[in-house]
């Protein structure tokens, strides 16, 4: 992963990068030229598969998001600051726009952040055990069961017996009905009726 800054791209002496928005309103955007001149200079370096701009009107970023961009080669993240980037940048370059919630950041970094750390933990060799990530919340939809390590016993807190039975199967039967059980609980919007 690589981080440019923008202001390496800026204008004139003081190297702009923003300027008031035409309208009126209040607030700066991000203007065409640094932003254009930013994406060729990389694009001439590497062929991106996707440029995802970080922004709040974006498709809103879930696991299965995270999992198709996860089987890409390159991604170019562009992070919108101020009021955001001139539009002109959308039309010509962004493939894809992506908001990680309902809520407001003051810029995309901490999106992209987010973004970043979703798919690279998908990519094998990031996670310790390669497997662990089958089984995370999300992955198919349901919670993750709860977790317990040693003691077997604290203060009199017992580790439910099946888990040290030794007995494979039924452990995973028992990890999957409590992950449809704590899915019912705190997430029922995430069940179909059929599971539900
Ligand atoms: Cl991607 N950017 C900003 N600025 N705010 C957000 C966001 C992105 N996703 C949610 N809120």
């Amino acid at each position: 992963m690589a981080v440019h800054g923008l202001r390496t791209y800026g204008l004139g002496r003081h190297q702009q990068i923003d300027d008031y928005q035409y309208g009126g309103s209040a607030g700066m955007v991000l203007m065409v030229e640094p932003l254009s001149n930013c994406i060729e200079d990389l694009k001439s370096k590497r062929q991106y598969d996707e440029i995802i701009y970080l922004t709040p009107d974006g498709e809103r970023l879930n696991q299965s998001l995270s999992n198709r961009l996860s089987l890409k080669n390159n991604l170019l993240l562009i992070c919108g600051h101020y009021k955001g980037i001139d539009e002109r940048i959308r039309e010509q370059y962004i493939t894809l726009d992506i908001s990680i919630g309902d809520y407001v950041l003051s810029g995309g970094e901490l999106a992209a952040a987010v973004l970043v750390d979703t798919i690279g933990r998908l990519i094998p060799g990031v996670l310790n055990d390669e497997t662990s990530a089958l089984f995370d919340s999300f992955q198919d939809d349901l919670l993750a069961p709860p977790v317990y390590t040693r003691p077997a016993v604290f203060n009199n807190w017992e580790v439910p017996s099946i888990l040290l039975s030794g007995n494979e199967a039924a452990i995973q039967d028992w990890q999957y009905e409590q992950s449809l059980k704590r899915t019912r609980e705190r997430r029922p919007d995430l069940l179909s009726e059929s599971e539900f």
